[in-house]
């Protein structure tokens, strides 16, 4: 973390800086913090106002238990936890065919690609992150990164408050208005150098899914959520106000089905072009309704990637601390 001025990096319509890089991409903007692409806008300096946030003691963990998916969601594996007897009075866990996104995550910048520009962030090719261990894009760069100020975006409450309810298991969208909307119902801004975190609703409304239901809607073609509108002004947004990263309850951050053809899709706005860390499958709602009987939506998050040396994403191990 470096102590930057925010206020002197380019605005989205100056991006890109860098002659060979494509538009609406931050690539270059970051010199020396490639890895971390937007979380670059985390600083010391934030660290120490989002410790002044901590005002009650209490704390909320935003990632759900392992395996709470069954079956893992878009076909992903189911871990497989076994306790392994190592000597009559102890014990060690071993924990197989954990992928690291089957279900709170962030997604890392090697994780999606842009396939008009066959690059990952930063012009990162997919033989380097194959074949090259992934040493430039690497969730490991994130392990003691990703602490600052997080902001909360109770989307679910103010659609309900407009007496316009969801379904966040259908296909539905969270636009820009509505995120703005949100906030000024809240009271809250959204300082330079937030964390934000949205809540859809998707992780209430799946929890409260019977076994079968869980069953039918797991498979990538059959999987449906509410999300963020996934367009030009929500990343210039986003970029705009400084968001180092933005996490939801939701599998995508963005609605699905989607179409990942479509290169206008938020992943790849979001992860190759701009840096964007996405976080999706957060255990939001505890938080959220603390929010709402204190008024404060603003809090310290504290969250620390594995440090997995060519790793693709991480759960988040994330805390918010109020
Ligand atoms: C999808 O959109 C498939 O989600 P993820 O980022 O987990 O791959």
């Amino acid at each position: 973390m470096n102590n930057r001025d925010l206020s002197k990096l380019p605005t989205f319509d100056q991006l890109p800086v860098r002659k060979d890089a494509p538009p609406e991409s931050s690539w270059g903007v970051f010199d020396g913090g490639e890895a971390l692409g937007c979380l670059n806008f985390l600083t010391p300096q934030g660290v120490v106002e989002a410790a002044g946030l901590v005002r009650t003691g209490k704390v909320f963990r935003l990632d759900a238990k392992i395996g709470f998916a069954k079956p893992a969601l878009f076909g992903r594996a189911d871990a497989v936890h076994q306790v392994i007897h190592l000597a009559p009075f102890a014990h060690d866990d071993l924990l197989d065919k954990y992928n690291t996104q089957a279900g709170s995550q962030w997604d890392g910048l090697a994780h999606v690609g842009h396939p008009g520009h066959e690059a990952f962030y930063n012009g990162v090719k997919v033989s380097e992150i194959r074949d090259g261990r992934n040493a430039r894009l690497s969730i490991h760069h994130w392990a003691d990164q990703v602490v600052g100020r997080g902001v909360l975006i109770d989307a679910f409450a103010f659609r309900k408050a407009q007496g316009r309810p969801v379904n966040p298991l259908k296909r539905d969208v969270y636009t820009l208005d509505e995120l703005e909307g949100a906030l000024v119902a809240q009271r809250t801004t959204l300082p330079h150098g937030s964390i934000l975190l949205v809540r859809t609703g998707w992780m209430e409304a799946y929890e409260q899914s019977t076994a079968e239901e869980k069953r039918a809607l797991a498979p990538m073609d059959k999987i449906q959520s509410i999300g963020i509108e996934p367009s030009r002004e929500m990343v210039e947004w986003l970029w705009n106000n400084r968001v180092a990263a933005i996490g939801t309850d939701s599998p995508a951050v963005e609605p699905l089905p989607a179409d990942f053809s479509d290169t206008r899709i938020l992943h790849y706005r979001a992860l190759p072009l701009l840096g964007l860390p996405l976080g999706e499958l957060f255990v939001l709602a505890p938080l959220a309704e603390d929010c709402a009987r204190d008024g404060r939506y603003e809090f310290m998050l504290v969250s620390a990637p594995l440090p997995l040396e060519g790793g693709i994403a991480s759960p988040p191990n994330a805390v918010a601390i109020k």
